[in-house]
């Protein structure tokens, strides 16, 4: 196993625990960068796995090389996602527990390709698979097609930038089989149906359908084979982009579709819906004599033309017991239509993944384990950023903070609970306290705090339609926030620092690095507010989807919606729970240069990377505690036949047969603690010593039983 393979292994290391120089930074990335020219992407931190973005196909992902790891343990190969995925599988099944697989990185690192990487080989390895190829046919289709755009160029281009985030469960059986799965998805950036910056694409469907669909289908739904005709298609320049082909990602999401089991009304309806949004994006208003709107468009969504006017070029005002028309300005009325688009896109989105959720229930109530995939939006700065961009840095400011919490809590919880003692471990860079001297201050308390945080001051500022605006929001902030060591405006800056702030800016120093917010559009995007007589109006579509997407329920709630940064905050604290009931494996994704350019290793890019990202503060908890743990039944099933008592059954307690195993092995007592239901090896060389008696003993064991066989002959 590692002994053995570490000699074998053609460069570097492939454990960090294993490096020679402690703890050394430059040692660190000299190993990562090595490992990458070979095009070995994957390296340990014990059982975290980190993975540097190749930027090219590597041929690693063979049907041969999952056969390789299946079954096999942890270390006894070269270090691969599939591995990892294959280690969280056997434990889940060898201790009936819950696991979940935290894959992390910023924009472009990985990891969506990481989480199909692992769909892929369950949908390969696992004993029957039907459900687990629907539930990666699902996410090959809905991921890229209904919640993919490419971000903007300048920030690291990634084609394929997740625009929502998404945790699934894969439910499985006692015997292994995959029964359910479920997908909870977070945050659509709905803005994007509406605008796109220059270098974005809207999300990739709508491409997908005017590029390839059939003819027949675009007469009826009335669309043109040219998405530059469409406003909403061509803000950001770049409709066209080298490494798509719509055409064949639009026969995928067909297929997807039928597996999910979509007949021809279901699917005409979801086109119906994309094709309405882009009629939506090309209605216009021009102004009368008064400078009000009138629509100047045909019917869309099955609604009458004269219905659809008065929706988006009026409001309707409730006063006492009448009912006001209030005419919108053009400006208005175009934020009505965009308002309009952005929920329709938004709520087909929700309708379609309950719908996949709907096709991967499990019907059957047998108590089963679950592993969970969490791939959410990489941490992201452009060159402006803005509400979406606050609410992913804070997202993923939240989700480092669990990976602290987990592997620091969780080594010592370990170790206190088998009576090892305490270890400690400073994690001062991955708090964004980097700057400032005290490491407990976060940013995500910054934004979350109750009736301080920023998104409370935003929340309050969306309570005064009318009288509130981005700059009092941003004025609001100021009064609060303007003494806290990671927040920063135009106003409070001091002179040095001031010229690369807006006035309308505020400035965030997150874990991962500072980021300028643009203010502008904060208030609309948090209240995300769609006029009743919209709503009352689209409930009159003769498109069923549209009827379940906009319930007659939801219009007599007097109750004012939660906000949009609210209900991402909540699902947030959820989501935090549905992890912590979990046991955590880790993918730590890094990007390994900003151009995508293959075989590029930028040493300052990944040095930032692994320091934001703890690594090393792992590492040194990795090199503190007990490099290896292993429970007694599996390491007394591995290495019995090392021991003549413990050869060929030991029948005693797991325990003492460890006990007798190891004394005959020669283990010295400072090599290893024994606690409650594991053993622990604080040197890598022990286990390696022992794996390599093992390697000799089955190599001798086999030539022993062929000589045998040869005699029968
Ligand atoms: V974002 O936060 O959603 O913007 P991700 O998900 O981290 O981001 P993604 O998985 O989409 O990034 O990877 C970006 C691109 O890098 C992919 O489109 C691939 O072209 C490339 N990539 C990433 N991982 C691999 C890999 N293991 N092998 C080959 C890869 N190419
Ligand atoms: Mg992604």
């Amino acid at each position: 196993m590692e002994g053995a393979l570490i000699a074998r292994d053609r460069v570097g290391i492939q454990d960090f625990v294993l490096l020679d120089s402690h703890n050394s930074e430059t040692a660190f990335l000299d190993n990562l960068k090595k490992r990458f020219t070979e095009d070995l992407i994957y390296t340990y931190v014990g059982i975290l796995l980190i993975s540097v973005n190749p930027c090219k196909e590597l041929d690693i992902y063979t049907k041969k090389q999952m056969d390789l790891y299946m079954g096999v343990n942890f270390f006894e190969l070269p270090p691969h996602i599939y591995a990892l995925a294959d280690n969280v599988y056997h434990t889940m099944l060898s201790e009936a527990s819950n696991h979940f697989i935290l894959i992390s990185g910023e924009s472009g690192a990985g990891k969506t390709e990481a989480s199909k990487k692992i769909l892929q080989y369950y949908a390969v390895s696992c004993p029957s698979s039907t459900l687990l190829d629907t539930v990666r046919d699902c996410m090959l289709m809905f991921n890229p097609a209904f919640g993919n755009g490419p971000a903007p160029i300048g920030s690291g281009p990634n084609d394929n930038s997740s625009r929502f985030g998404k945790y699934m469960d894969i439910q499985f059986d006692c015997q292994g089989d995959a029964v359910g799965g479920h997908i909870l998805s977070y945050l659509l950036e709905k803005s994007r149906v509406v605008h796109q910056n220059h270098g974005e694409r809207n999300f990739h469907i709508f491409y997908q359908l005017v590029e390839g669909g059939e003819e027949d289908q675009l007469r009826h739904l009335g669309l043109e084979k040219d998405t530059q005709h469409y406003s909403y298609l061509v803000q950001g320049e770049c409709s066209n982009v080298s490494s798509i082909n719509d055409k064949n990602d639009w026969k995928t999401v067909k297929n997807a579709l039928s597996v999910i089991d979509f007949d021809a009304s279901d699917t005409e309806h979801l086109f119906g819906i994309i094709a309405s949004v882009l009629h939506l994006g090309n209605v216009h208003f021009d102004g009368d004599t008064k400078g009000y709107a009138i629509l100047n468009s045909n019917a869309l969504l099955g609604i009458h033309v004269q219905v659809l006017h008065e929706a988006l070029t009026f409001r309707k005002i409730e006063a006492k017991s009448e009912e006001v028309l209030s005419p919108f300005t053009v400006d208005l009325a175009i934020c009505a239509r965009d308002a309009l688009a952005k929920a329709i896109y938004g709520r087909a989105f929700t309708w379609l993944v309950n719908r996949i959720n709907e096709s991967l229930e499990n019907k059957d109530s047998e108590r089963k384990t679950v592993i969970g995939l969490l791939d959410i939006y990489g941490f992201e700065v452009f060159s402006v950023n803005s509400f979406e961009q606050f609410c992913i840095n804070y997202c993923n400011e939240k989700l480092q903070q669990l990976f602290i919490q987990f592997t620091l809590k969780s080594e010592q919880e370990e170790y206190e609970a088998e009576g090892i003692g305490r270890i400690r471990v400073h994690f001062s860079h991955c708090f964004s306290g980097s700057r400032c001297s005290s490491s407990t201050i976060k940013s995500s308390d910054l934004v979350e705090e109750k009736h301080r945080g920023i998104i409370s001051v935003l929340n309050e500022e969306c309570m005064r339609p009318g009288d509130a605006t981005d700059l009092t929001f941003l004025e609001k902030l100021e009064e609060k926030m303007g003494n806290h060591p990671h927040f920063l405006t135009h106003k409070l800056a001091d002179k040095k620092t001031r010229k690369s702030l807006e006035r309308g800016d505020f400035r965030l120093l997150h874990y991962a690095g500072e980021v300028t917010y643009c203010i502008v559009g904060f208030i609309d995007k948090n209240n995300d507010l769609l006029y009743k007589n919209i709503k009352d109006v689209m409930r009159l579509s003769k498109n069923p989807i549209i009827q379940e997407c906009f319930p007659a329920t939801e219009g007599d709630s007097r109750r004012r919606p939660e906000t949009v940064a609210t209900q991402f905050k909540n699902s947030l604290l959820r989501l935090t729970e549905i992890l912590t009931a979990k046991e955590a494996w880790y993918v730590r994704c890094l990007k390994s240069n900003d151009n995508k350019q293959s075989g590029k290793f930028d040493e300052v890019l990944v040095r930032h990377q692994v320091k934001y990202l703890g690594l090393m503060e792992h590492l040194r908890v990795r090199r503190a505690g007990f490099a290896y743990r292993r429970r007694y039944e599996v390491f007394l099933q591995r290495y019995k036949a090392l021991c003549p008592a413990t050869w060929p059954h030991w029948r005693g307690v797991p325990a003492e047969g460890v006990e007798k195993l190891v004394q005959h092995l020669g283990y010295k007592p400072d090599e290893y603690k024994m606690d409650r239901t594991k053993i622990f090896i604080r040197y890598a060389r022990t286990l390696f010593a022992t794996e390599d008696a093992f390697e000799i003993c089955k190599h001798e064991l086999a030539t022993r039983i062929q000589a045998k066989y040869k005699g029968y002959k």
